[in-house]
């Protein structure tokens, strides 16, 4: 159990005279040491890139400072440890956030002015950290925030990739991939521990032991360094400071001198390249298996370098490794760190000395599995070959983990072969391959879904022989959230003031359930026009975003209308272009003075498909298609407009979504495990327009239905439709068949490129129901042009969002994990700092 700070406090209380002053001089000082000796500039001699660069330092020597105070704190009195474990964290740029949660950001801004810059400016010289694809990977980075915030002593682990998401250009149409070189220009926010590092094996043989039954050497030649980096998490107005360790390939075999000497260049330094590539790019899938040997060798030393790091910090410790689950936590973030359970198994067994049972009952007390998703192409198994021949050991362990467990069910349900067949962590194909999600539920204590729906589908579906055998209570669901600190405060300062206003002061930034009050504004009209305002400056500001990206002139006047995520079939942006097309055609039937009346609307569209998914980017292809034909067509002038915005990120985002009057989250029933960024909409005052799916429907529960527009099947009826789709040709409505004949006509260009797209609805079985929901999600658009031309009551509708959003708080989630998964507390740092 973590201790309450005590006797130590004063001990620790010593470290706040140590920190380095807030005064404007300090500030200066710090920031003109930086430019002179980080970087050989001097005050006269900068630019805007030297401005951020000196001013990061100066605050990421802040931030080491509490990080170290946090850790030997968190050491010294024994805290209980969760480790977020994750091959994705998609943190975005820091500089910003940290300024706000060191509450330093006016201090900041000063001495930036007096040195002759803006703020702002140098804000816009960081490059985003990308190092994940979308909700999972930001999911992992809202998480470490809140941690850092709540006060838990909380850690992620995850890869340092060379080259993060990659760019994405337009050209012609088509996404063009551009690799994402990040590391190009110094990162203030990582430091390199050149003294934290493990060695990783590969391949090889195994000899066994043959004094114990399950303990084995593993020899082989190949093997990795793993080397840390630390990237500092700045917890909003507490002491804490959070901590990201990521893990960089090297390797300890030297360069081959004899090699270079006999001229073979190349083969002087094969070694460390063959090394260095396990870290050097993220894989570009979202909700997709890749499949690939590097992969699985990327997953390994991740899991391998964590595992050996928490039980070296848990060895410091002196006490028995059967407390481990006492002091440490580990979450899986879906299944890619899966390999972390038979490794700690391997850890225990075979370098520890531990029996099989001890090992198996310290590995599933510490570890827990998130599930992210229900797509059968998202779910990883890996053939027994390929792990066989990479990691041996592994192979074994897992066989006999899945022995044990077999042996379990078998005892529990004599003589059920099938049972057995469908539950196995070994599927009977030819080859055979371990599936992963079994794997992972297998060893963990605790498993769980993101959103209630989602939750409860995989208890009916992947999990349902689990939930029979291990019992219902293993089974839980963990709503996602988001960071109120990023997604509002940060990236909507006009509505956070608004909002600070009406609660008194900002501790809404850290509870979020202060929130409640804005509830009693509704009827104050001078109130109600503010909060107006800053939506349309919000919006004022994505227009020239929009217009500097992508040459387009948009009027804030308009209705924005937005769907930003990834391309993927599921999430349908494939309806929501052919929707649109529909409306172009309706346009071009009225006459100009009924076009006049009409409601003007941006159709904005940013998010990156997956390189090797064609169908995805054939959607991208027919959305700039549409637009060029859209605005450039003088009849339809601002009456709608059609924009992609290139490269969504993180940053792009935190523009994009304040700005938003109404966002689109229109998944196939049952598809979206959760969405997070339906969360992100609602909260910065924007209405959702959705599908019965994810978190849509926990939105609508506590915002009240009448605050959202639900359309379409639903999850309980998509089994039926696909069936009879299966033997029947889909019937469009006419609206459908409007858009399809638009897009045949070769309106938009020449057809041919778009009938693949046209072909997945009428000739491949429509799995993703665009015939069944299109005239509702018709009928939807409708009601939501009636409510905007309500203003009053359209701004109602927005404040009484928000004022209901707190349940949405990624604070909120973590604590329910930290209560029902982690069995970990709060530990605040004590010693006053701020
Ligand atoms: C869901 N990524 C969202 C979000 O919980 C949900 C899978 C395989 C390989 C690489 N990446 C993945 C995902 O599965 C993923 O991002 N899932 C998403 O997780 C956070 O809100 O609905 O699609």
């Amino acid at each position: 159990q973590p201790k309450t700070p005590s006797k130590e406090d004063g001990e620790f209380r010593d470290y706040s005279h140590s920190e380095i002053a807030r005064d404007a001089a300090t500030i200066k000082n710090s920031v003109v040491m930086h430019l002179a000796a980080t970087f050989l500039r001097t005050p006269s001699n900068i630019d805007s890139a030297h401005a951020y660069l000196a001013s990061a330092f100066s605050v990421r020597d802040r931030l080491l400072q509490r990080w170290n105070l946090t850790n030997e704190y968190h050491d010294k009195i024994g805290a209980k440890r969760v480790y977020y474990m994750s091959l994705e964290f998609l943190i975005g740029r820091t500089f910003d956030n940290a300024l706000l949660a060191l509450q330093l950001r006016d201090e900041y801004a000063n001495v930036l002015g007096d040195v002759g810059f803006r703020l702002e400016d140098a804000i816009d010289e960081e490059r985003d950290a990308a190092l994940g694809n979308g909700g999972l990977g930001r999911l992992a980075a809202c998480y470490v925030d809140s941690m850092a915030c709540s006060n838990y002593p909380g850690w992620g682990y995850g890869l340092r990739y060379k080259y993060g998401m990659f760019q994405q250009q337009i050209i012609n149409g088509y996404q063009v991939e551009a690799p994402d070189c990040w590391l190009d220009s110094p990162n203030p926010w990582e430091l390199p521990r050149p003294d934290i590092a493990y060695p990783v094996k590969f391949y090889g043989h195994l000899v066994r032991d043959p004094e114990h039954e399950h303990r084995y050497k593993w020899e082989s030649d190949v093997v990795y360094d793993a080397m840390a980096f630390d990237v500092p998490v700045p917890g909003y107005g507490t002491n804490n400071v959070g901590n990201i360790r990521l893990w960089s390939c090297k390797t300890n075999t030297l360069f081959d001198l004899n090699k270079f000497n006999a001229g073979d260049y190349q083969g002087a330094t094969g070694g460390q390249v063959a090394a260095q590539i396990l870290t050097d790019v993220l894989y570009p899938n979202d909700n997709t298996n890749e499949g690939k040997e590097l992969r699985l060798r990327q997953e390994y030393l991740f899991c391998s370098a964590t595992m050996q790091d928490i039980l070296a910090r848990f060895k410091k410790s002196g006490k028995p490794l059967s407390e481990l689950p006492d002091m440490a936590a580990i979450q899986l973030n879906d299944t890619h760190p899966t390999l972390g359970i038979p490794e700690m198994m391997r850890l225990l067994l075979d370098e520890e000395g531990l029996k099989w049972d001890e090992a198996w009952d310290i590995t599933t007390r510490t570890f827990a599995f998130t599930n992210h998703t229900v797509l059968p192409e998202a779910m990883e198994k890996w053939p027994v070959p390929m792990l066989d021949k990479i990691l041996p050991r592994h192979m074994g362990i897992i066989y006999d983990i899945n022995l044990y467990f077999l042996q379990s069910v078998e005892k529990k349900f004599p003589g059920d072969r099938e049972l057995l067949r469908s539950i196995s962590v070994i599927e009977e194909s030819n080859p055979q391959q371990v599936r992963m999600a079994y794997l992972a539920c297998v060893g963990s204590h605790k498993v769980n879904g993101v959103a209630a729906i989602h939750s409860d589908i995989i208890k009916q579906t992947i999990f349902k022989d689990f939930v029979r055998v291990q019992g219902a209570d293993k089974f839980i669901n963990k709503t996602n959230g988001v960071s109120p600190r990023r997604w509002v405060n940060e990236c909507n300062p006009d509505m956070s003031e608004l909002i600070t206003e009406v609660v008194g002061d900002r501790s809404w930034v850290n509870d979020l359930s202060k929130i409640k009050v804005l509830e009693e504004k509704v009827d104050d009209k001078d109130f109600c026009k503010r909060w107006w305002d800053a939506k349309q400056k919000n919006k004022g500001r994505l227009a020239e975003y929009i217009l500097s990206t992508t040459g387009i002139k948009v009027s804030p006047n308009a209705l924005f209308d937005v769907q930003v995520k990834r391309i993927h079939e599921y999430k349908r942006q494939l309806m929501n272009i052919l929707g649109v097309v529909y409306r172009y055609h309706r346009l071009k039937q009225m006459t100009q003075e009924e076009r006049d009346k009409e409601l003007h609307r941006v159709v904005i569209f940013a998010g990156k498909a997956a390189a090797g998914y064609w169908v995805a980017k054939q959607v991208i292809k027919l959305i700039n298609s549409v637009a060029e034909v859209v605005n450039s067509d003088e009849e339809i002038g601002d009456v709608l407009k059609v924009v992609f915005i290139p490269d969504y990120s993180v940053t792009a985002a935190e523009y994009i979504i304040p700005a938003s009057d109404i966002s689109q989250h229109i998944s196939t029933a049952g598809t979206e495990a959760s969405g997070t960024s339906n969360m992100k909409f609602v909260l910065n005052g924007g209405i959702i327009l959705g599908t019965v799916d994810g978190a849509n429907i926990e939105i609508g529960e506590e915002i009240g239905e009448e605050q959202i527009f639900f359309f379409g099947c639903l999850a309980h009826e998509v089994e039926d439709f696909r069936h009879y789709l299966r033997f029947h040709q889909p019937k469009p409505d006419t609206a459908l068949q409007t858009a399809f004949d638009m897009i045949q006509r070769n309106t938009f260009g020449d057809a041919h490129i778009f009938q693949p797209l046209i072909d997945a609805v009428m000739r491949g079985g429509d799995v993703y129901l665009l015939s069944v929901d299109f005239p509702s999600y018709i009928e939807a658009h409708k009601a939501v042009e009636a409510a905007y031309r309500q203003r009053d009551e359209w701004v109602t509708k927005s404040i009484l969002s928000v004022s209901r959003m707190a349940k949405f708080s990624s604070d909120r989630a973590i604590q329910e994990y930290a209560e029902e998964i982690w069995n970990a507390e709060p530990v605040p740092v004590r010693g006053s700092i701020i």
